[in-house]
């Protein structure tokens, strides 16, 4: 089925909740492609990077910045999905046409009963050290690739908590995490949300909802792709990846390349992934 572009009320809903959920946008036919390269992908295993929790649990992702004609490359760069990340991120004055960047992807491996949890954080958090200055023009897009549901830990927000703008972040073992603080001031009137979503649905997130994950104790993974985007005038003037993609304008390719354009799994060379050496809190 052809994807649509969002409707007035979805845009509104997203800028009120800080996130919108889009059932369905990701058919079974393309989740399962997306699943069945991603499972075997050796530059996936090669370059992930595991973040342990706070009791110990590891977290593993494999993150990287240019979007090729991957699998991933594919659906990060496609039509409908560029065109609503377009209607929902802030135009700066004088920014017109069509400026949407890939900042970075990531896929996020929850192996069953040992997948680890995430503090609660906002991604500009992390973003705001490397000196982007607008995170109205800051969001992500988690694409489910497995059905992730409370107990494989899926992901939960505070409802409106962009509205608050960024609030303190300091390390919490390994990861990076929001003043637990004003995270309880939040909690006192904003709704918790468990974000529970079928595989190929689509959740757009604000970059400065506050959001976190449990552990998985369930025996099913919980796998997903998270694609960050930014405008093109919205510098990174401390980022730290080698390529220009945060400020590069997307290479947007119709919907139907995820099905119909030969493609396979990440090619080491060309996407330029985060080391594992690499300072995650930069993620
Ligand atoms: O995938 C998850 O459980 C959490 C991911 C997350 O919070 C992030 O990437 O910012």
């Amino acid at each position: 089925m052809a994807k649509q572009l969002l409707t007035p009320a979805q845009i509104q809903q997203y800028h009120e909740d800080g996130y919108l959920i889009v059932r369905g946008f990701y058919d079974e036919e393309e989740v399962s492609r997306l699943y069945r390269i991603a499972v075997d992908d050796a530059a996936i295993s090669k370059h992930a990077i595991n973040v342990n929790d706070s009791t110990g649990k590891r977290s593993k992702l494999s993150l990287w910045y240019k979007p090729g004609d991957d699998v991933y490359g594919l659906l990060t760069r496609g039509e409908t999905l560029v065109g609503a990340v377009d209607q929902l991120l802030e135009r700066q004055r004088g920014d017109e046409g069509h400026s949407v960047c890939h900042y970075h992807s990531k896929l996020m491996q929850k192996e069953p009963r040992v997948g680890g949890a995430w503090e609660w954080h906002q991604d500009y958090g992390y973003w705001y050290k490397n000196e982007f200055l607008f995170p109205e023009q800051m969001m992500s897009v988690m694409i489910a690739v497995t059905d992730a549901n409370v107990e494989n830990g899926c992901l939960q927000v505070i409802r409106g908590s962009h509205k608050m703008g960024r609030v303190e972040h300091g390390f919490s073992g390994e990861q990076v995490g929001a003043s637990q603080k004003y995270v309880d001031l939040a909690l006192k009137t904003m709704e918790h949300v468990y974000v529970e979503l079928n595989a190929g649905d689509a959740l757009f997130f604000h970059s400065n909802i506050l959001h976190r994950s449990e552990a998985n104790v369930s025996d099913r993974a919980r796998w997903s792709l998270i694609s960050c985007y930014n405008r093109s005038a919205n510098i990174g003037y401390n980022e730290s990846s080698s390529s220009s993609a945060s400020i590069t304008p997307i290479d947007i390719v119709p919907d139907d390349a995820l099905l119909t354009w030969e493609t396979a799994g990440l090619a080491e060379s060309d996407a330029d992934f985060l080391s594992k050496e690499a300072d995650v809190s930069l993620k």
